[in-house]
């Protein structure tokens, strides 16, 4: 049997920041992941994923998402990879419909600098958007995208740079806290290490691998599509074109980017939430010619210049919590394990300051950010 001070159970988007952070520390950290490096088997591929800072899920997410932005600027530098483009977001929708509410709200108790637009300054400012009347926009400068894999892979080159070793293609097949806080035992198709502690950040495969949390979780099958837009991507460059989250009447929102990675990458474009409930063994990898349909005449009804030419289609899975509120916490039966799960389809934005918040749990039990939501003791009845 190997060991180390701590486990890494699951090197994806989060637990790829949480052996950053504690190999940072001086931590000896074991990684161990099932699949490759920044693999797209899980939540964390596509190429984008939204930035922004005025959180209309709620003011009280501003303050991690402050620090994220602080730690995405210094692992940029630390690692020399791209990993934010930071060309603007827009939440559209109706003046009251959470996008728009929301996220004024969150600005203005936070201070954050943003502008409210009107139909018509959107229409001016983006030929690429069409809102109806009456339809207004809040625009953060701020906000942007971060890429998903480049992050995943500068976090596992630095965790791996501070004496971590990674072990991949390896998953764990079970995992045991060791009585008397003696720590813990991961068990994994290859062999059987010791660590003081785990910090366990599976991702989709959390119903599994947590499954004693007492968390209620539903993995969600997701498609991501891009379209080339009718008359070329020169509108779309991200020096004209922002990220955009636009809720429609019913409450439901279609989110997409600028159009990235020169020609032929198109704009992608999804659906925020609305998937389909599956697990990571049985979601549908197929991307289905009724589902393309569907998305394009949904774009197209808002997006002037697309749907256009249809370019690919992509799954990834989200791990949704009752409140969409995520996961973070010392586990409560078991004090040498920390967890990480149900990050709800928003928790990418938020990896590099989640490392930080798992490596200060595992490494002394307590943090200083501010992450009583995140208490998985909320759910405590919901099963009673
Ligand atoms: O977290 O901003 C977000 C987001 C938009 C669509 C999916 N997630």
């Amino acid at each position: 049997t190997e060991s180390a001070d701590v486990i890494v159970l699951g090197v994806g988007g989060m637990g790829s920041a949480a052996a950053h952070h504690l190999a940072a520390r001086g931590a000896r950290v074991l990684g161990l992941e099932k699949f490759g490096p920044a693999h797209h088997e899980g939540s964390s591929h596509g190429g984008s994923r939204i930035f922004r800072q005025a959180y209309f899920e709620g003011a009280a997410y501003v303050p991690l998402l402050l620090r994220a932005h602080e730690l995405y600027e210094r692992l940029e530098r630390d690692s020399g990879r791209e990993l934010a483009v930071r060309c603007g977001g827009l939440m559209l929708g109706a003046p009251d419909s959470q996008a728009v509410a929301g996220s004024r709200q969150a600005a203005e108790e936070w201070d954050l600098p943003h502008e409210m637009l009107d139909a018509e300054e959107i229409r001016r400012r983006y030929p690429t958007l069409a809102p109806r009347d009456g339809e207004v926009a809040l625009f953060e400068a701020r906000a942007g995208l971060v890429r998903p894999e480049e992050t995943v892979s500068a976090q596992l080159e630095l965790a791996a740079a501070a004496g971590a070793e990674l072990r991949f293609n390896e998953p764990v097949t079970r995992w045991e806290a060791l009585p008397g806080g003696r720590g813990v035992r991961v068990t994994t198709a290859r062999g059987s290490y010791t660590a003081g502690h785990l910090v366990v950040s599976p991702g989709a495969w959390a119903p599994r691998q947590l499954a004693g949390l007492g968390v209620p979780l539903t993995v969600e099958r997701q498609i991501m599509y891009w379209f080339e837009p009718t008359g070329g991507t020169e509108p779309w460059a991200p020096e004209r074109q922002p990220i955009y989250i636009w809720e429609d009447p019913d409450g439901s929102q279609i989110y997409g980017f600028p159009a990235l990675d020169g020609p032929g990458g198109g704009a992608k474009v999804a659906l925020f939430r609305q998937g389909t409930v599956c697990t990571p063994e049985t979601i549908d990898r197929t991307v289905h010619p009724a589902e393309i349909e569907e998305m394009a005449a949904r774009v197209g009804a808002r997006l002037p210049t697309l749907p256009g030419r249809f370019l690919r289609a992509a799954t990834c899975m989200y791990t949704t919590t009752p409140d969409e509120n995520f996961v973070i916490a010392r586990h409560p039966e078991h004090a040498s394990v920390t967890v990480a799960c149900g990050f709800s389809g928003h928790g990418f934005k938020f990896v590099p300051v989640v490392g930080e918040i798992l490596a200060d749990l595992a490494l002394t039990g307590t943090t200083a950010h501010p992450i009583g939501l995140f208490d998985p003791g909320r759910f405590a009845d919901a099963g009673a």
